[in-house]
């Protein structure tokens, strides 16, 4: 038996982050995928602790709230830094891109045919804050000298930027540089080429 489960609509979503990094670290992980019409009746729904998934089963331990499954695997997979020092600014990091994600999100499912030009006009102001914080780590991660799960959310809402427009990162050499390097895994590489990764579409509402 896997030792993940994943739980969720069939979507990239709030998972992609956590697949990636299951993936890069040779991690198996069963999926279930759950239709709306299953979520509607409510069942599933009344069992999560925020009545929200995704969620992850580590054995008997069962968790929502993607950022705090990003942690756990962190914690579980020496990706949350060298040190205390290493793991808040990692933190920081993550709350920086769930602060974009939940932009992102919200354009996708409540303006996206309004507020998609004034999205994408305000984006670099976010992301040179990104570029500037790379510009000081010699490593092309985020934190450090390895790979944590904040360059993982990063690289899933990157590559979901790179739909919305394929030129967003055009002036971001050290975010460019990141999904390049992260790409070339071999382990993400092959999630990222499989048909059962590439078939899911990134959100629920055809919108991308
Ligand atoms: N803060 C939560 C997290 O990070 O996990 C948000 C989770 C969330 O918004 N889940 C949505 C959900 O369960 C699905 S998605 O937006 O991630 O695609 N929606 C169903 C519902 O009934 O709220």
């Amino acid at each position: 038996m896997p030792p993940y489960t994943a739980t969720y609509f069939s979507v990239k979503g709030r998972l992609g982050a956590i697949k990636i990094m299951l993936a890069d670290k040779g991690q198996e992980l069963k999926e279930v995928h759950v239709t709306m019409e299953e979520w509607q009746k409510g069942d599933l729904k009344a069992t999560c602790v925020f009545g929200q998934m995704p969620k992850l089963e580590d054995g008997d331990l069962v968790l929502f709230q993607s950022n705090a499954i990003l942690r756990h695997l962190g914690r579980s997979h020496g990706a949350y830094g060298k040190d205390n020092r290493e793991a808040s600014l990692i933190d920081m990091m993550n709350d920086g891109v769930e602060d974009l994600r939940s932009k992102y999100i919200k354009l996708i499912y409540q303006e996206y045919d309004t507020g998609k030009e004034a999205y994408l006009k305000d984006l670099p102001n976010i992301l040179c804050k990104f570029e500037t914080f790379m510009a000081k780590s010699n490593s092309g991660f985020l934190v450090g000298k390895e790979v944590s799960f904040a360059d993982y959310n990063l690289f899933d809402l990157m590559l979901n930027h790179l739909v919305l427009c394929p030129k967003s990162l055009d002036n971001f050499p050290k975010l460019s540089d990141l999904v390049k390097k992260m790409s070339a895994r071999p382990k993400i590489r092959a999630l990222l080429d499989s048909e059962a990764f590439k078939k899911i579409p990134i959100n629920g509402n055809g919108k991308q």
